[in-house]
């Protein structure tokens, strides 16, 4: 590969050394108007007399109203609620073969990275752990400039044709008559969209699973979702599908557990991300690609620039490339996650477009949504969005430009500047799209193969386990029994019956409808294993525990298990009734939450240690109790040493059966018991093995 001379040197920290340039700390300094005037003071604005009224020519008040007064920008008209974070982007080996982009080439260069994470249908205020797509946007500030991966947790979408993107956001966005509901598809105009537009069959299916109620942002998949084109030096294309792999694999919460969470703590998924990142728990995604050869593009039952479908990764599989780290968080929100702009479009040599229609109606918006969120052509000027490279062109002036051009200069071609900013060749570096051959007449039209709608909605059902069926039963029940019109339901029953008459069957029974008839069925009865997230890497890191406890706890067991966690990258967190320290026979532990200011949704699992008085005090707080049945409704691993196992509730002892009763140590349908001291260490093992299965649906609920 030829380097460009002008860029080299791009590294892990390019980007950081360029915000810098920006930051300001304020720590030590005197207060000061934007204009630089020192403040004398800041309580009292400048009133003639004390019970006077205030003056005109008090600046100062003048100033910090007005800045205040403008505070507030549009907000993302879909995924407005996000968070982001830094980190970098390796490539394993080269993927010269495929691709000239040069931040695949060197497996020694850490291309800095911003990423994006958002849920796409609340505001910006809206909870985090709504079931929703989420979106998983990523900046790569290459030394070819940067290069958005702008993408969402599931592969595909509801819409084939971006005309179609304005109906779609109307129906799911709050009903503009009452503006209700907030952050939530469970409602008469998004289903009444969906029946009508029955494309959407297949993302919805993916939306009605636990895909769409990811545990954290650090164990969720992303998606490309188009076809894109990887184009070589050689100028040879492929088709290609982007793939973010989570290293702590694929996990979801559970519905009941996520509604609840809204409530206790609406900001679950940021908070987990955030301090993942400061405990130096860096989330790690690998990047996978899936290629098709141009001359295979008419190979597949499904047409590849269709994005309402998915590659089947048994059919085509997916080929991982390169790992992202996420190892720095963000100074400002507003300044970083905010002011990002991402687009599509925004693609670097190597990397070209498809005639995905929905592809190439995203290349307009983009832009055009900068323009009245972020006030103006300039916001590439923003320190986020400024690549690491330089930039040079003619596209002068403008709102807010920071930049200052030189020169009387500032059109192309010129001879007073010797023709710069000068066009770069192919060999120069020069972006040149891939020359594919378009012939046709203009019309407003879909191709036939874009047509069967239910094929890959079958897939998904027919990979799902049985309980990830079940929970989109109820999913479905939920969502369809909101719907207050009577028509619309049987709408949404009748085209789910094109995809599988018992869950059709359900649905209708769930919300009352007629039962509709069997015979509609796909026959599809291709089940892609990888759709399943029973089939994702399990380990227990980064997991939180509670550990419920009070004086007179078993401070040997406590302190012997609290160890082998951390060891193995668990949290504990001690739960108590009141901050503080408790005692136990041997040493005292700090509390971290109360049963107020936490709750067990916001754990992994549940820990009650031994010792008769510590239990004896938790039995007497009905939150505490609440706590281990919650956790064992929703499936979570459960510990009890010793006097511990009291606090079990009657339905784990109903499950347990007989071995429960009788017993002293097991670790059985997710709950590890040791009522004898002398197996601590193969409790604790038993106990990280537990977790790290992240939920046990054997369990009878
Ligand atoms: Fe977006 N989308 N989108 N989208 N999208 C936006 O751009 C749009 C689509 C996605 O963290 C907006 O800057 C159209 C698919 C993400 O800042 C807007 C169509 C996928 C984000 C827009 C789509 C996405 C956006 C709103 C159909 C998955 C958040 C604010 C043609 C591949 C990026 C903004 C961030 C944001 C338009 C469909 C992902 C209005 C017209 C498919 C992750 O421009």
């Amino acid at each position: 590969m030829k380097q460009d001379p002008q860029n080299k040197g791009v590294n892990e920290h390019s980007k950081d050394k360029q915000l810098d340039e920006f930051r300001l700390d304020n720590s030590g300094k005197k207060l000061t108007t934007n204009q630089g005037v020192k403040v004398s003071e800041d309580e009292h604005s400048l009133k003639a007399g004390s019970r006077g009224p205030t003056l005109m020519e008090d600046f100062h008040f003048r100033e910090k109203m007005t800045h205040f007064d403008h505070e507030r920008i549009p907000e993302r008209v879909v995924h407005a609620r996000g968070f982001g974070a830094h980190g970098y982007f390796q490539v394993y080996e080269s993927m010269e073969e495929y691709t000239r982009a040069k931040f695949l080439q060197d497996p020694s260069v850490k291309t800095p990275v911003f990423v994006r994470f958002s849920t796409v249908a609340g505001s910006r205020g809206s909870a985090d752990s709504v079931r929703d797509a989420r979106g998983f946007a990523t900046k790569f500030y290459t030394e070819e400039g940067n290069y958005d991966l702008v993408g969402n947790n599931i592969p595909v979408f509801f819409i084939q044709d971006a005309i179609k993107f304005p109906d779609l956001v109307h129906s799911f966005k709050p009903e503009p008559h009452n503006e209700m509901p907030q952050a939530s598809t469970a409602h008469d105009t998004f289903w009444d969209f969906a029946a009508n537009n029955t494309e959407s069959a297949h993302m919805i299916m993916w939306t009605m699973s636990d895909r769409a109620i990811p545990r954290s942002f650090r164990m969720m998949e992303g998606f490309g979702v188009h076809t894109f084109r990887f184009v070589n030096e050689q100028g040879k294309s492929r088709f290609v599908k982007f793939h973010w792999k989570p290293v702590l694999g694929t996990h979801s919460l559970v519905f009941d557990e996520a509604q609840k969470l809204a409530g206790k703590d609406p900001d679950f998924h940021r908070r987990d991300l955030w301090e993942a990142i400061e405990m130096g728990d860096y989330p790690e995604f690998e990047l996978g690609v899936q290629m098709i050869d141009e001359e295979d593009e008419f190979s597949f039952d499904f047409d590849i620039l269709d994005p309402t479908k998915l590659w089947p990764e048994e059919m085509v599989p997916v080929k991982i490339i390169g790992k992202m780290t996420l190892n720095r968080n963000q100074d400002n929100v507003f300044a970083e996650t905010e002011q990002a702009a991402f687009h599509p479009g925004h693609v670097v040599p190597g990397i070209d477009f498809s005639n995905d229609p929905l592809l190439q109606g995203r290349l307009f918006s983009y832009t055009d949504t900068q323009l009245i969120r972020l006030g103006g052509p300039n916001f590439h000027e923003l320190p986020i969005n400024r690549p690491v490279c330089p930039f040079h062109n003619n596209q002068y002036d403008g709102y807010n430009r920071m930049t200052i051009n030189t020169g009387p200069v500032a059109y192309h071609k010129n001879s007073l500047q010797n023709n710069d900013p000068s066009p770069a060749t192919e060999e120069e570096g020069g972006y040149v799209h891939f020359q594919e051959k378009v012939e046709g007449r203009k019309v407003r039209q879909r191709s036939d193969s874009f047509k069967d709608h239910y094929s890959q909605a079958k897939m998904f059902w027919n990979s799902m386990s049985e309980v990830e069926k079940q929970h989109m039963i109820e999913a479905f029940r939920f969502e369809v029994g909101k719907v207050q019109n009577k028509d619309v339901q049987q709408q949404v029953v009748d085209m789910f019956s094109n995809v599988d008459a018992f869950l059709a069957e359900q649905i209708a029974l769930g919300v009352g409808a007629k039962v509709p008839d069997a015979a509609n069925e796909s026959q599809v009865t291709l089940s892609s294993p990888a759709l399943s997230q029973m089939n994702t890497a399990k380990s227990p890191k980064t997991r939180k525990i509670a550990i419920l406890a009070d004086n007179g706890f078993n401070y040997a067991e406590v302190n012997k298990v609290m160890e082998a966690l951390k060891a193995a990258g668990i949290t504990p967190e001690i739960v108590s009734k009141n901050l503080g320290m408790i005692k136990g026979d041997g040493g005292e532990l700090e509390v971290k939450k109360t049963f107020l200011t936490s709750h067990s949704v916001m754990y992994d699992a549940v820990y009650v240690p031994g010792g008769k008085e510590s239990i004896e005090a938790l039995k007497k707080v009905p939150q505490a109790k609440e706590f281990v049945s919650e956790a064992f409704k929703h499936f979570k691993t459960i510990a009890v040493g010793g006097e511990g196992a009291e606090l079990l509730p009657a339905d784990a002892m109903k499950s347990l059966g007989e071995e429960g009763a009788q017993s002293k140590t097991f670790s059985k349908m997710g709950i590890v018991a040791s009522r004898s001291e002398d197996d601590s260490s193969s409790f604790s093992e038993n106990l990280i093995n537990t977790i790290a299965q992240h939920r046990h649906w054997e369990r009878v609920i």
